[in-house]
């Protein structure tokens, strides 16, 4: 029997619009879980707001609005976004819920009675201009090491040394501008180190990628700390029981959320278990998504968590790498950092879909955004090869034929090479190794194109009485353009809705082995245009 999953992403933060860099993460998700469904798998795929911390209490400050109004704002963009890029969540949800309240608190106590939680005074840079504790990133001053000036409170860009805020050498609070103090406050912390044994062994448990798991060896070499999950007010976030003026962090109530997103889910339908899911001897299958900067939060908090309060642990942590635009990360004042609507403005969802598939792996690397290659790549290949495949047979099967296909496919041979190709497929796609699956569908489109120059249908259809071949031929290339189709599903669905409507039929997987025979097809129309290089020019202004 097929294992029910469970899939994630990482919660985008409630402080702005999603943009490109965000795509790349719900696009690989949402293909693998589009792939599996056609599939026939139970999958259920959920994502939330992560609708907590100090960056979007601020930023609701500066608008003037509370931050429950901020949020719901924000809520409402990520949700349209993802709707037009064609992410499928079952679930989209936010943190700021009462569920995940509930959840929050339930493990916390439950961390509590078990002494995980320990209490400590601790000291921190404090904004007395602003009355504020000064998260990491809002503090800069020179680095402790290597002494280059202007660098956060966290970690060193030139020398990339990691230290803590208060070694930082004459510190300014960038929220003032003045130096801050240093200030004592109770803080509570999760016993991590308590956990090493079992995060020893359940980290080498094929959880995570090879170059993943070599990177967490080392960490835990280092030594596992205790985390600090509680911050003071001011704070956007859940109050800790019995203690007013604290709050949890953010990142404890985040993962949190994959909980209560799941649970809300099971709310709204009731042929969802949610204990056949979280149970600690569950039968279904955990994927989360995640950025290569979220691996320490996934591969030794959260399993800890779970394995504190008795719960599943995750089947697989796919990480990936960051996008990047020509060579640079993504950035705000070199225009570079795409928001999801405004690509939307001058281009598509399913070209950066495509794009980003034929460059996704199962490796953490980087994904370049070259614009030259990327109108490239999709002209070439959507337009000129597949679709292409379809414009340059259906007239005559429109108009000679009456739409009709013929009862034969003429090159038996070359539609089974097809479909023999459909096991490496469906591996790859199991894989993540998108950039796999799209190198073997274009080359396949390749020979499908190769077919259609050696048959000439244009030859063929001088004659009447070479009719029957051509509506042979013509039948043979329409159904390996269906199978392509079916193929690229996941990763084009607005392509493949519009194939859909021309082929008369909803694409299966199941249904590829056999030739779409005696079967009326519509009218072709366009079934997607060509990139223009000065969209791409205009979405960088
Ligand atoms: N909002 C975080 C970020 O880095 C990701 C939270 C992931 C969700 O954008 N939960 N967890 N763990
Ligand atoms: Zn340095």
């Amino acid at each position: 029997m097929k294992k029910k999953i469970l899939v994630t992403c990482a919660f985008p933060y409630a402080n702005g619009d999603l943009h490109i860099g965000h795509m790349l993460e719900h696009i690989q998700a949402d293909i693998w879980v589009r792939y599996k469904k056609m599939k026939k798998y139970e999958i259920w795929f959920i994502c939330s707001d992560d609708a907590h911390g100090t960056p979007i209490m601020l930023k609701s400050d500066s608008l003037n609005l509370s931050p429950e109004k901020y949020i719901s704002y924000i809520y409402k963009n990520h949700v349209r976004d993802l709707k037009n890029f064609n992410i499928n969540y079952d679930n989209y949800y936010s943190t700021h819920s009462l569920e995940n309240l509930f959840f929050l608190k339930k493990i916390y106590s439950s961390l509590k009675k078990q002494g995980l939680i320990i209490k400590k005074d601790i000291f921190q840079l404090f904004d007395d201009f602003k009355k504020i504790f000064l998260p990491d990133r809002y503090v800069k001053g020179s680095c402790p090491i290597c002494y280059k000036h202007d660098q956060y409170g966290d970690h060193c860009e030139v020398c990339g040394a990691s230290y803590s805020a208060v070694d930082l050498l004459n510190p300014v609070s960038i929220l003032s501008g003045y130096t801050p103090i240093l200030k004592k406050s109770l803080h509570f912390f999760f016993n991590l180190p308590y956990f090493k044994d079992f995060l020893k062994s359940w980290i080498s448990s094929d959880v995570f990628q090879g170059s993943v798991m070599n990177k967490l060896s080392e960490w835990l070499k280092l030594g596992l700390k205790e985390w600090d999950i509680s911050r003071d007010s001011p704070y956007f976030g859940f109050n800790i029981p019995e203690f007013l003026d604290k709050y949890f962090y953010v990142w404890l109530d985040a993962p949190i959320g994959y909980i209560s997103t799941f649970k809300n889910l099971c709310n709204k339908n009731h042929d969802i278990n949610f204990f056949d899911f979280w149970n600690k001897d569950s039968n279904c299958e955990l994927y989360h998504f995640i950025g290569k900067d979220i691996i320490y939060f996934h591969s030794f908090f959260w399993p800890s968590i779970l394995e504190a309060i008795n719960f599943r642990k995750p089947t697989k942590i796919f990480v990936h790498g960051h996008v990047t635009m020509n060579g640079l990360k993504l950035s705000k004042s070199k225009g570079t950092l795409v928001l999801a609507k405004k690509w939307l403005k001058y281009l598509d969802s399913d070209s950066l879909r495509y794009y980003y598939a034929s460059k996704l792996s199962s490796k953490v690397q980087d994904i370049e955004i070259n614009f030259d290659h990327f109108v490239g790549k999709v002209n070439s290949d959507i337009v000129n090869k597949i679709v292409n495949l379809a414009s340059r047979v259906s007239y005559f099967i429109n108009f000679r034929f009456g739409s009709m296909l013929s009862s034969r496919i003429d090159n038996l041979m070359l539609y089974d090479k097809f479909i023999n190709s459909s096991i490496y497929i469906e591996n790859m796609f199991e894989r993540c190794e998108f950039n796999l699956v799209v190198i073997k569908v274009i080359s396949l489109a390749d020979l499908a194109n190769s077919y259609i120059d050696d048959k000439k249908p244009w030859e063929l259809a001088k004659h009447v009485k070479y009719d029957i071949i051509l509506h042979d031929v013509c039948t043979m290339a329409i159904n390996l353009f269906r199978i392509l189709a079916t193929w690229l599903k996941p990763i084009v669905p607005d392509l493949v809705e519009k194939v859909e409507e021309f082929l008369n039929i909803t694409l299966l997987w199941e249904d590829i082995s056999s030739p779409l025979l005696n079967h009326n097809i519509s009218m072709f129309k366009n079934l997607r245009n060509r990139i223009d290089l000065n969209n791409c020019l205009k979405i960088l202004v």
